[in-house]
Formats: C-alpha cells, sequence, structure tokens
C-alpha cells in the first residue's frame, strides 16, 4: 500500500483532508489506521526533565525559558542514577518508551552531554525505547547519541513557517530541519510534531503537517501538544481551542503519516473523557503517562487506566 505513504504533501492537500466532514475525516484517517496498527493499542511513554528551567530561547508556551517568571526553579542535570531509577518505575508502571528532555538551545559537548550518553545507556540496557529532547544537535552528535542506544530523538517543528516567528525569534525554523536531518543521517529514529492552540489558524497545522508530510522518511512520532498554558509566559491567556480543531488535527496528521506513531502529547488534563475517545478514534495511538509531562501536570496512570478500560482499548505491553 505504498500509495499510502508518500513524500509531496502541499498545505494545500493537508488541508482538502483537514476541512472534510468530521465522519469522513475520522474514516479515512481510521482506514488507514487500522491498515498499519492494532487499532485497539496505545503506546505509554514517560517525559523526565533531567534539566530543568533556566533555558536562553524565548518559546512563547514555554514555562522553562529564563525570559518569563513562571515559578519553575532552575535545576542542575540531574544524577545518572536517580534518572536510571524514575526510568525503572516508569518501565513498572507500564511505559514502554522512555523521553528525556532538558531545557537546552542545544547540546554542548562536554561533562553534561557525557552524562546523557551514560543515561541514554541505562534506559536502554532496561529494554525500554529510549528517546531525548535536548534542542538543537550536530551531526557528530546525533552519532553519539545512536551509539549509546537512542530509538528516538524529539525536537518539534512546533507550528508552521509562517506562524513560527511569531512564537520563537531565537532560532530558526530552518535549524529545526536541520537537526532533523541530523537525527536522520545518524539513523535514529526522529520524533516530531508541534502544538495547537497556540493562536495558530487551521492552514498553519495543516501547513506544519505538510512539511512533516515531506520528511523522507516520515516522523517514527509525531506528537500533537494542546498547550498547557503557564502563568507567566506570553500565551498564558491564549483563547481555548475548539476540541473538535484537536481531533482534525490528530485525523490530519495520521493521514500524512499513517505509520507514525501519533501522540495525544501535552494538554489532556484539559480535555474531556469524550475528547481523548475522539482523538484515539482518529488515529492517535500513544499517550504521556505519569503524573507530570516535564514540569506540569498530566493524568495520573490511574484515571489513564481507567479510560482506557472504559472505552474498551488496551495499552502495549
Ligand atoms: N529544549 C528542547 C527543545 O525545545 O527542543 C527540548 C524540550 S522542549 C520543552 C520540547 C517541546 O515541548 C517543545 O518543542 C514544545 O513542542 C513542547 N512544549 C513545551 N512547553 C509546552 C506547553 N506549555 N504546552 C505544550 N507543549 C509544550
Ligand atoms: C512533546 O512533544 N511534548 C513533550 C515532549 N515532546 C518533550 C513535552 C511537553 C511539555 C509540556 C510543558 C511542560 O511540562 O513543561
Ligand atoms: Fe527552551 Fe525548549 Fe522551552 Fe524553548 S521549548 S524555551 S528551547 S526548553
Amino acid at each position: 500500500m505504498t500509495a499510502d505513504i508518500h513524500h509531496d504533501w502541499t498545505t494545500e492537500r493537508v488541508e482538502e483532508r483537514y476541512h472534510l466532514p468530521l465522519t469522513e475525516l475520522l474514516y479515512q484517517a481510521q482506514t488507514l489506521h487500522r491498515r498499519y496498527h492494532d487499532p485497539v493499542a496505545i503506546q505509554r511513554c514517560t517525559l523526565l526533565s533531567i534539566k530543568t528551567g533556566g533555558c536562553p530561547e524565548d518559546c512563547a508556551y514555554c514555562p522553562q525559558s529564563a525570559r518569563y517568571e513562571t515559578g519553575i526553579e532552575r535545576e542542575n542535570l540531574l544524577d545518572r542514577s536517580d534518572v536510571v531509577a524514575t526510568a525503572r518505575r516508569a518501565r513498572e508502571a507500564g511505559a514502554t518508551r522512555f523521553c528525556m528532555g532538558a531545557a537546552w538551545r542545544e547540546v554542548h559537548d562536554g561533562p553534561s552531554f557525557d552524562s546523557v550518553l551514560q543515561m541514554v545507556e541505562d534506559v536502554a540496557a532496561l529494554g525500554m525505547e529510549v528517546c531525548t529532547t535536548l534542542g538543537m544537535l550536530t551531526a557528530e552528535q546525533a552519532r553519539r547519541l545512536k551509539s549509546a542506544g537512542l530509538t528516538a530523538y524529539n525536537h518539534n517543528l512546533d507550528t508552521s513557517p509562517e506562524f513560527y516567528p511569531s512564537i520563537i525569534t531565537t532560532r530558526t525554523y530552518q535549524d529545526r530541519l536541520d537537526t532533523l536531518r541530523h537525527v536522520q543521517e545518524a539513523g535514529i529514529a526522529v520524533c516530531s510534531g508541534g502544538i495547537v492552540g497556540l493562536g495558530e489558524s487551521a492552514r498553519d497545522r495543516c501547513a506544519m503537517l505538510a512539511e512533516l508530510g515531506r520528511l523522507d522518511p516520515h516522523p517514527e512520532s509525531l506528537p500533537v501538544n494542546l498547550l498547557v498554558r503557564v502563568a507567566g509566559t506570553p500565551l498564558a491567556d491564549a483563547p481555548d481551542l475548539d476540541p473538535i480543531d484537536l481531533v482534525r488535527t490528530v485525523a490530519a496528521a495520521r493521514i500524512v503519516a499513517p505509520k507514525a506513531r501519533v501522540r495525544l502529547s501535552a494538554g489532556r488534563l484539559s480535555l474531556s473523557a469524550e475528547a481523548q475517545a475522539l482523538c484515539f478514534v482518529a488515529g492517535a495511538n500513544s499517550i504521556f503517562s505519569g503524573e507530570k509531562l516535564l514540569t506540569s501536570p498530566n493524568p495520573s496512570v490511574d484515571e489513564d487506566e481507567q479510560l482506557v478500560a472504559r472505552l474498551g482499548l488496551r495499552f502495549w505491553t
């Protein structure tokens, strides 16, 4: 079924899908979802912020930027032993992937990066998929992460190229694409997606998905985050997003990258069970599990188990 998978997406082609009657859009997304995935299985990934706060970048959504007063305490890089202990607990709680995030603009070679490489080795040794999100990477740094056993690298495009400069000014869209290329060239799976609810238009969402759809190969995982509005950030008072627009974004992501794991990422605490259910119907097949994302709260493992049981779905083991 290679015709399902192509890399010539344009904004207009994505918009044609995004604006379909919802029933048609969901039918198309579901058709592809079940062709490439078990439609009842949801993966759980657990996040850990290994280096929190004090980030020099100005991402308007982010509580970890040093430019905004958000009450996030700046912390040094965590100890290797604490990280592996947290990963082990996440595995015991059912997560099959562990993602470590650092509030860095980019990776610098030196003792901190060396420690991260050891953490990657330790988590890989637990038999979990291991992901990191550390900011921009050079080709050589990507190769070192690969040698340490990294499964995937998360680096989001966040939004469309047109809307991007109203959200981030301290690095360019091209910088992001360059990092994704370094990751791909090192043979690491790319995890890349974006955020909805930033004040972007439907066209911006479709343009971002078209960018992701032009990556060859497509991202292995595609996180769709709903903005978590954090007091002190420029987007603290962004207007509510209609959850149906999130559902449309998830469905369009599933159609653009049929083989990707589409991850219903940040923002689930502000969604009803019914809205989350529609996202699963639309092709989301992965969530972040555990009470914290990087710095902000997330539904408890118990709540997620109840939701999945209520829907008759099951978690990956
Ligand atoms: N500093 C690295 C970077 O920006 O690439 C890695 C960590 S950064 C926190 C990872 C991603 O988290 C961002 O690209 C963004 O998509 C997402 N994110 C950050 N704050 C968020 C928020 N308040 N709501 C939703 N997603 C958010
Ligand atoms: C992604 O797309 N979402 C995650 C993960 N990749 C690193 C991060 C969400 C962060 C939400 C805000 C916070 O907890 O600080
Ligand atoms: Fe820094 Fe990443 Fe937050 Fe941007 S999203 S401010 S780069 S931690």
